[in-house]
């Protein structure tokens, strides 16, 4: 297939970009940098090094193995730049990971949660718009995120609910109740996807992801050159990830509030497994189509107390401490989301396992003379109220500011000490 992928220089969208090329799939990858931007600008940093967007897709080339990639670099919000790559490379499918993706970046303050917002709803309408133009027929696999239901006090279904409501029935939306500025985006894209699967026709599969773990698929593995970020500070760095880093290096695993909070979780390889699922049973034209992509369940503390785990039995004494929640979300809550639909395209899960685990640590003890004390020890963003603008290290800081956001620090640090 002929495929674009935005957002191919993250997380997922570069170890994406490689799987799909690897079964010979012609790829255009797009990206236009935004997220090594924003950690410039906030201070913030992979674990591992990573090579550049251009040097990565020449490694890979230079390889040899399976297809080549292609390359445009760009801003999916620059509706000129999304139009003529659409045009060229004449996809027969595209998938979407070109977001702002961090719920804490979107809460620092107004200008963070606005630029969240324009950036993945601009981006995402432009996309829409393109394939009018194109080609209607095009195939949009777009990744939403399980954090737009929220935590209902109901079993959680794959998109759509059926009601019955004075005595009629229907089959709607299920009700979104989003945990940032960041999930509201998705929600917005939802549906605005389902709206255009309606007016104009179009093939959309939304992918409700869980919280992603890992590092290591079966092509990044091949060169180092390949290997995709590890994020760990508490703006970008997700649960999983985190709690592996904090406890193979000595400093506490930091459980927001009581941990009752549950989340559905995969492993790395599993959302390269989903998305080609995806991308070989396509939605049918005037189909929004919704998958729930996670294999597991966790309460923070199971995920907590199973890291830990594993760290003992390698001789760690790793910690765990709750912190006062710096987000507003249910601590202790139901949760039981359904995630068939993959399961029955064929997905085998890699779930949860101790050699998982060990193998993270293995990573990230290789490239711990990169760790950044600061990044690991206190969370950053409060969902309350605004010193979040002082806290966060914006490049352009002036020296009082700089001097109010140490304070802040002090003041947390004591706290988290009393
Ligand atoms: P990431 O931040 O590592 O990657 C996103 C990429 O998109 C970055 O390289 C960024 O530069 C690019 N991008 C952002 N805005 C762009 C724009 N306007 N034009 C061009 N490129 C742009 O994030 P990730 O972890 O790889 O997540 C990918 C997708 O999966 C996101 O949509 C995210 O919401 C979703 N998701 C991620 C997780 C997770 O655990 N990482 C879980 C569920 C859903
Ligand atoms: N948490 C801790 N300690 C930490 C970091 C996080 O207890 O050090 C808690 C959070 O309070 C939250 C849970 O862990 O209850 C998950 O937080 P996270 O930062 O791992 O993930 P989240 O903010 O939900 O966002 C991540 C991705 C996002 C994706 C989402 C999937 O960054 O792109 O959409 O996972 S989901 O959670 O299903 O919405």
């Amino acid at each position: 297939m002929r495929i674009i992928v935005y957002g191919a220089d993250g997380y997922i969208g570069w170890p994406m970009a490689l799987h799909l090329a690897a079964q010979g799939h012609d790829v255009l990858a797009i990206d236009n940098g935004a997220r090594r931007r924003w950690d410039a600008e906030g201070g913030t940093r992979p674990l591992n090094e990573i090579a550049s967007f251009t040097e990565r897709v020449e490694t890979w080339n230079a390889l040899g193995k399976g297809a080549p990639i292609r390359i445009a670099e760009g801003d999916i919000c620059d509706y000129d730049f999304v139009l003529e790559t659409m045009r060229a490379h004449d996809p027969e499918a595209l998938v979407h990971f070109g977001e702002q993706r961090s719920a804490p970046y979107s809460m620092i303050s107004r200008d963070h949660a606005v630029r969240t917002q324009v950036n993945n709803i601009v981006g995402n309408l432009n996309i829409l718009f393109a394939m009018r133009e194109v080609n209607p027929e095009i195939h949009l696999v777009k990744l939403g995120s399980m954090g737009e239901y929220g935590t209902p006090n109901i079993d959680i279904e794959e998109g759509y609910l059926t009601i019955t409501h004075n005595g009629r029935s229907d089959t709607l939306p299920y009700p979104k109740l989003p945990h940032s500025f960041y999930h509201l985006s998705k929600v917005a894209d939802s549906y605005n996807i389902h709206f255009t699967t309606r007016v104009w026709n179009f093939r959309a599969t939304d992918l409700n992801q869980g919280v992603v773990y890992g590092v290591a698929t079966d092509e990044t593995v091949l060169d180092p050159r390949l290997a995709t970020r590890f994020d760990y500070d508490s703006v970008w760095g997700t649960a999983l990830n985190r709690f592996v880093i904090q406890g193979s290096l000595g400093y506490p695993i930091t459980v927001y509030g009581r941990g009752g909070q549950t989340r559905g979780y995969l492993d790395i390889r599993d959302t390269m497994a989903c998305i080609t699922l995806a991308l070989e049973h396509p939605a049918a034209p005037g189909e929004f189509r919704v998958f729930n992509q996670f294999t597991e369940q966790f309460t923070l503390n199971e995920l907590a107390e199973t890291v830990a785990g594993v760290l003992g039995r390698r001789g760690l004494e790793p910690t765990i401490v709750h912190l006062d929640n710096p987000r507003i979300e249910k601590e202790e809550h139901y949760y039981n989301a359904r995630h068939s639909a993959l399961l029955d395209l064929g997905l085998q899960p890699h779930y949860l396992a101790d050699t998982l685990i060990d193998s993270l640590v293995d990573f990230v003890q290789a490239n711990a003379a990169n760790v950044d004390p600061e990044l690991l020890e206190t969370p950053t963003v409060t969902w309350r109220e605004g010193a979040n603008e002082v806290w966060y290290r914006h490049a352009d800081l002036t020296v009082a500011a700089e001097n109010r956001a140490r304070e802040a620090t002090n003041t947390i640090r004591e706290a988290l000490e009393s």
